[in-house]
């Protein structure tokens, strides 16, 4: 048996999933929720007590490692049949180690656990992660130093939350640490390293989240590392494209079951994972992820930036770019609205939509609550074009689902026409969502079942840089569409028309 393993290192759990590609199935799959598993390690807290800070403590995904490990080799998971392993991390977040890391990685002792071992390599003892967004006066300075460049070569304008900017902020603010540090990793080249028992590369798709890797050359910019830290250049890892073998599993692991000659290849950010494990990898197919927070993401075919700075861009771990766009207020601005409205979930999936027409008389309201992020708009607050509290339910519900997704369409424009939609995420329960993103899209919309794209699409790049199975089975066979919604053209008119007033409610937002 060749079996493929997966690991995807989020803020919330390192999960893992084996994947038999030959028989198209999952053969093992556990988790360890860090708040529930390891409650003593902080996953998202602020050091300095800053709001806007968010670390953790990497010691926490170090012992979660060896537990999540230990917890599959006790359940039976077949790691001894593993013959290639990925992983994907949250993105941004990066972890400081001292010179001292490369030999202790090198001679892991499988009879001491990880966290003891490690721990002295720790140049720093927290890690920033994507939460934060502490770094607004980085971001400017960076700006202000490399100008419109820093968005057209990196994929992104500066983003508090991107690595750069944390790194900028830790050289400023611990100038001795700083120097003390031999090599960042992110999340992603840190558990690769780990598992690998030696320094590894960054791969394109999440190192494109740093604001520092220049994508037209797929290198790391000299000026723009300059300007972010002093001698950062010499702290980061290769850039490598993400179908690279990186390594071999660490003899420290056998501990837990596995073969003595495991292949690993490059991790990378989840975000790019999940582009894999939710089958998108191809051009004409987005994928929109209905969360807490709602995600557009899809292959970008040829290289360019989001004229409005909203869309990242990644590199696809199956060659290329891809984008991503994040909508923050998604199912939080949902719940809110079923709450206020006392509907159940039936009313506001299915029922909302039957009692009103598509396009909701051109009724609508966007529902930032929370500041949002596309477009950026920072005053929070509900914005109708019609009597919002009066109204009945069914048309409040209307106007704001279809105002998130005239978003999506508007601010994923500049990426180009989609065929066909994969839904992916707990609000694609709803009918109503499916039909107005097919409508407003005049796309197919399929959705899938895939719970953990992530890990998921850790375990297909394995399979195929190490087994050699095409993208194309894999998908067939483990992230297949579970119903199909097809567009009424009827409606097409209908939305074009009422684009014009979301846009006209966005400009006034924004102004
Ligand atoms: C993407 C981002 C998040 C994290 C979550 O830019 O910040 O989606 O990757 O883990």
């Amino acid at each position: 048996m060749s079996y493929h393993l997966g690991l995807d290192s989020s803020t919330q759990s390192l999960k893992g999933l084996i994947i038999d590609p030959a028989a198209g199935t999952i053969v093992g799959q556990a988790a360890v929720n860090f708040a529930k598993d390891l409650p003593q390690y902080q996953a998202a807290y602020s050091p300095s007590g800053d709001p806007l800070e968010k670390h953790a403590d990497p010691l926490l995904w170090l012992a979660a490692l060896d537990l999540l490990f230990t917890r599959m080799q006790a359940e039976g998971a077949p790691l001894a049949e593993v013959v290639g392993i990925a992983g994907s991390g949250q993105q941004h977040g990066s972890v400081y180690l001292n010179a001292q890391a490369g030999g202790i990685l090198a001679s892991l002792d499988p009879a001491r656990t990880l966290i003891e071992q490690l721990a002295p390599a720790l140049a720093r003892k927290t890690s920033p992660i994507w939460m934060d967004s502490s770094t607004s006066a980085q971001c400017a300075e960076v700006t202000a130093a490399i100008g419109g460049r820093l968005q057209t070569d990196t994929g992104s304008p500066a983003i508090e939350r991107f690595t750069g900017a944390q790194i900028r902020k830790f050289y400023q603010q611990e100038p001795a640490a700083y120097a003390a540090t031999a090599r960042i990793h992110l999340v992603s080249s840190f558990m690769a390293s780990v598992i690998s028992g030696a320094h590894v590369p960054i791969d394109y798709g999440d190192g494109a989240g740093m604001n520092l890797l220049n994508l037209k050359t797929l290198t790391w910019d000299p000026a723009i590392c300059e300007a972010t830290a002093p001698g950062l250049l010499d702290k980061l890892p290769p850039a490598v494209p993400t179908h690279t073998v990186i390594g071999r599993l660490a003899p420290y692991f056998s501990k837990y079951g596995f073969a003595s000659d495991v292949a690993i290849t490059a991790w990378t950010g989840d975000n790019p994972a999940s582009l894999v494990g939710t089958g998108a990898t191809r051009p004409g197919l987005a994928v929109v992820s209905l969360g807490t927070s709602d995600t557009f993401f899809a292959v970008l075919e040829p290289y360019r930036t989001d004229p409005e700075g909203c869309g990242h861009v990644f590199g696809n771990p199956t060659g290329g770019f891809m984008c991503l766009t994040c909508f923050k207020n998604g199912s939080l601005a949902r719940e809110r609205i079923r709450e206020e409205t006392a509907v159940d979930w039936t009313f506001f999936d299915v029922t909302a939509f039957e009692k009103t027409p598509a396009g909701n008389h051109g009724q609508l309201a966007l529902p930032w609550f929370e500041a949002e992020i596309t477009p950026p708009v920072l005053t929070p607050g509900l914005r109708a074009n019609f009597a919002f509290a009066s109204a009945a339910a069914e048309t409040k519900i209307r106007a704001i689902i279809e105002a998130q997704v005239l978003s999506i369409r508007v601010h994923s424009q500049w990426i180009g026409n989609f065929e066909t939609i994969r839904v992916t995420g707990g609000a694609s329960r709803s009918t109503g969502i499916l039909q107005t993103l097919a409508n407003v899209f005049q796309a197919k919309v399929e959705t899938i079942a895939v719970q953990d794209s992530a890990a998921l699409g850790a375990a297909m790049l394995a399979a195929h840089v190490v087994g050699h199975h095409s993208y194309e089975s894999l998908t067939k066979a483990l992230a297949p569409a579970t119903a199909t919604l097809m567009p009424d053209p009827v409606t097409g008119p209908v939305y074009q028309e009422l684009l014009g007033t979301y846009l006209q409610l966005e400009a006034a937002a924004k102004a």
